[in-house]
């Protein structure tokens, strides 16, 4: 990309527990990139509308069991299946705002505590994967979650289970996330995470380059 005149996108993440708010964001978050002339798409996972998608959403739906590596392992695959069109995408200058990826896999599998599957094995099947620019982590006690309408059927949806999750994100966490205090109004977040995409989306233009996880 350095030599062509299209300036790549930048890759902005929301992570969090289950209710902080991130597909309330990540849409708002497209509608104001979109509206400032940038372009922008929406994508989320598990992307389920793929072949490994639907297997996913049978497991979530627990229409199906698995095997816990099993199902982290499509998990992964989902991220993977959909890495060349990710990158085709930014490099044409588009910026993808993302609802979870794999911060959302290794905390959601290591949770389960089973022998093996611990943080270093969740991350490295994810390891390679495009890095996001940016990101936004909504940070909010499990209870305060529970006050918020939205929990469904599907098979994490516990609060112990959340909880665990929650610790995850925590050991996960380093100093380059944006943490927001996802009790705030959701105009005020929505202010805040414009921000910080505006100001990822800069440094992109600039030729900043794109990272890999775990790096
Ligand atoms: P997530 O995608 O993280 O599970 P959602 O965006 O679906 O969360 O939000 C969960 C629920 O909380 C929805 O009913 C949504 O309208 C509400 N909600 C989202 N953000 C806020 C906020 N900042 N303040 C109050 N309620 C919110
Ligand atoms: N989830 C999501 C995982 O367990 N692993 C993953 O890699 C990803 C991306 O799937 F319970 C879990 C997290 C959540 C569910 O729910 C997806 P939403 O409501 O579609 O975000
Ligand atoms: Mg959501």
């Amino acid at each position: 990309l350095s030599s062509g005149n299209i300036r790549r996108g930048a890759f902005i993440l929301f992570e969090g527990v289950d209710r902080c708010g991130k597909s309330t964001q990540c849409k708002l978050l497209v509608q104001s990139l979109q509206s400032r002339g940038i372009e922008a798409e929406l994508w989320r996972y598990p992307d389920r509308t793929t072949a490994i998608g639907q297997m996913i959403d049978k497991y979530l739906q627990s229409k199906e069991d698995m095997n816990d590596a099993a199902i982290h392992l499509l998990f992964s695959a989902n991220r993977w299946e959909k890495r060349d069109l990710m990158l085709d995408k930014i490099n044409s200058g588009v910026t993808l705002v993302i609802d979870r990826y794999g911060h959302s896999g290794t905390a959601f599998t290591a949770a389960k505590n089973v022998p093996n599957l611990d943080l270093a094995w969740c991350k490295s099947t994810d390891a390679g994967l495009p890095a996001p620019d940016a990101l936004i982590y909504l940070q909010m006690p499990v209870e305060e979650t529970l006050k918020r309408a939205g929990f469904g059927g599907e098979r994490y949806e516990k609060t112990e289970f959340q909880k665990e999750v929650l610790k995850n994100y925590e050991k996960l966490s380093n100093d380059s996330w944006n943490y927001l205090d996802a009790s705030k109004s959701i105009e005020d977040l929505q202010e805040e995470a414009l921000k910080i995409a505006l100001d990822a989306i800069e440094e992109c233009k600039k030729g900043k380059a794109m990272g890999k996880l775990w790096d």
